[in-house]
């Protein structure tokens, strides 16, 4: 008896090829109405599916395959004589192969304009009823549902290797396929932020070299559809693979670099800014991010928000950087940057961070889910609690370092000017540690006179105000809210130094 195989496909790249390859090894073919049409047009011998169910297909193509004679013909255990014996009573055939692929759901939602209907209409019932049949009988049939597995099927078919485990690998993907399909279904569907189940699915981008060190294995994913601000949809122009610390790193220099709309750098190392540099143009603000910290810089990533341009890259040209990503490179820019062959040259079409972007860690046995933090305060949203009123000047910079300090690692304290960061303090256990990092670092620092202090959690006690007066600081901004608020703002009155608050806490742990 002739081998059958059920071929239904909504991609039918590759399909007639197949086909005709599985015809000349002997399987006869059943095929649905479009798959059908394709493979009669190539050459390629099939029935159609209704000659099996007796039944036409129906309700616009809803119902195809979804019959007993399909499905009885899949799910037959081939060692268990009764399930045999019933396919015989019923004239049923088993099918011993299985090539589908689904309605293409995730395309047709990307789709500028589809409306709901369109692409309820796009969720396949009876592609993953057939893939999940076959998968769940591995033991007895071969099932496909990517077409990268057509020609090493065949491969083994001629190995005579289409053994269990061979399979099983197959059926394992398809698990994993209709899971993802369904996943972004779900998804598509779900009004709560945070539903009963979180349905979340990705697709691998590649696996890496190693993981944050080299004992660790690790592969990247993105998400099915990706913001687009992310940098799963970044082109890598040039260099090296980014590594597992890189893509971290590229991520919280864009999450940064998204607050700033005039020509901005970012510097960034191990996750936390140390040069920020804002101006009217890239190459000043490139000057001030560098001078910021010209030795953390080192090794670091780069984010510019506008397109780079000769004198910028040669600055940046002169250094040991690992990314540069922008939205665009002028063309001498990227010739002196690519000189460096291992330098990860990136582009990436500049723009917001969603606002509805939600941030997913794990913890051992489980995951939290949160919005992501894209709230930003400006001067409006300030109120000065001192005596001491900041300056229109002083204001500028609580709001840029206002900006900045949410991205650092709490405990978060910078000290900057209204374009550039001069010191920050971040990750200490103590928040005093945090300030006189920042201090120390930016004292010795040209612009000196004029900055700020930001910090990203309110001062439990007055020693952060004493101390950063002490130090020539004349501006705070901190979120308040401590039991201890008074002994602070009597502390900014006792050294006349403005004190402002913002009432939004921004921890970044
Ligand atoms: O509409 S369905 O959910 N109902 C079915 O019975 C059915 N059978 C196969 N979708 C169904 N399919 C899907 O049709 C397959 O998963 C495949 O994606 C597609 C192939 O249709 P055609 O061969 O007509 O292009």
């Amino acid at each position: 008896m002739a081998k059958l195989a059920l071929l239904s496909v909504s991609d039918k790249t590759g399909i007639v090829e197949f086909g005709s390859e599985l015809t000349k090894r002997g399987y006869e073919i059943i095929s649905t109405g479009g798959t059908l049409k394709t493979l009669v047009d190539g050459g390629v011998q099939a029935t159609p599916v209704e000659d099996v169910t007796g039944f036409p297909e129906m309700l616009d193509g809803r119902v195809k395959t979804l019959h007993p004679r399909i499905h009885a013909g899949i799910l037959a255990k081939r060692d268990n004589p009764q399930h045999m014996a019933k396919l015989k009573e019923n004239g049923i055939e088993p099918i011993d192969l299985i090539c589908v692929n689904l309605y293409p759901f995730k395309e047709t939602i990307q789709k500028d304009g589809v409306t709901d209907a369109e692409a309820i209409e796009q969720i396949d019932i009876g592609g993953p009823s057939m893939l999940r049949a076959a998968a769940k009988n591995f033991q007895d049939v071969t099932v496909i549902t990517d077409q990268a597995d057509y020609s090493e099927f065949l491969k083994r078919f001629d190995a005579d290797q289409l053994d269990k485990a061979y399979r099983r690998h197959l059926a394992a993907k398809v698990f994993r396929q209709t899971a993802a399909y369904d996943a972004l279904i779900a998804k598509y569907m779900t009004e709560e932020p945070f539903p009963d189940k979180l349905t979340v699915t990705y697709e691998k981008v590649e696996d890496m070299r190693y993981g944050e060190n080299s004992h660790q294995a690790a592969a990247y994913y993105k998400e099915p559809i990706p913001d687009h601000y992310s940098l799963a949809n970044a082109k890598q122009l040039h260099g090296k693979a980014l590594s597992y610390n890189n893509t971290r790193d590229a991520d919280a220099a864009l999450r940064i670099i998204a607050d700033f709309d005039k020509p901005a750098v970012v510097a960034l190392k191990h996750m936390n800014p140390c040069g920020i540099g804002v101006s009217d143009n890239l190459l000043t603000s490139w000057n001030l991010a560098y001078e910021s910290d010209p030795i953390s810089i080192f090794g670091g990533i780069i984010a510019l928000n506008r397109k780079v341009d000769l004198a910028t890259a040669e600055k940046m040209h002169a250094l040991f950087l690992e990314i540069i990503i922008a939205p665009a490179f002028d063309d001498d820019a990227y010739a002196v940057l690519a000189k460096k062959k291992n330098l990860r040259i990136m582009t990436l079409d500049f723009g917001k961070m969603n606002p509805n972007q939600k941030d997913m860690v794990t913890v051992l046995g489980g995951a939290l889910y949160q919005d992501a933090d894209t709230v930003h305060e400006t001067a409006s949203d300030f109120k000065v609690v001192s005596k001491a009123q900041p300056t229109q000047a002083q204001l500028k910079a609580l709001e840029f370092g206002q900006t900045v300090v949410k991205h650092v690692k709490s405990n978060a304290i910078v000290v900057t000017t209204a374009n550039q960061t001069l010191g920050v303090g971040a990750g200490q256990m103590n928040r005093i540690d945090s300030l006189k990092i920042a201090v120390d670092k930016a004292e010795e620092k040209s612009g000196y006179d004029e900055a700020v202090v930001a910090s990203d959690a309110f001062f439990p006690m007055d020693d952060c105000v004493e101390y950063a007066a002490k130090h020539g600081i004349k501006a705070i901004v901190e979120p308040g809210g401590s039991i201890k608020d008074q002994a602070s703002i009597d502390k900014a009155d006792e050294y006349g130094i403005a004190l402002v608050f913002t009432g939004v806490r921004h921890f970044k742990h």
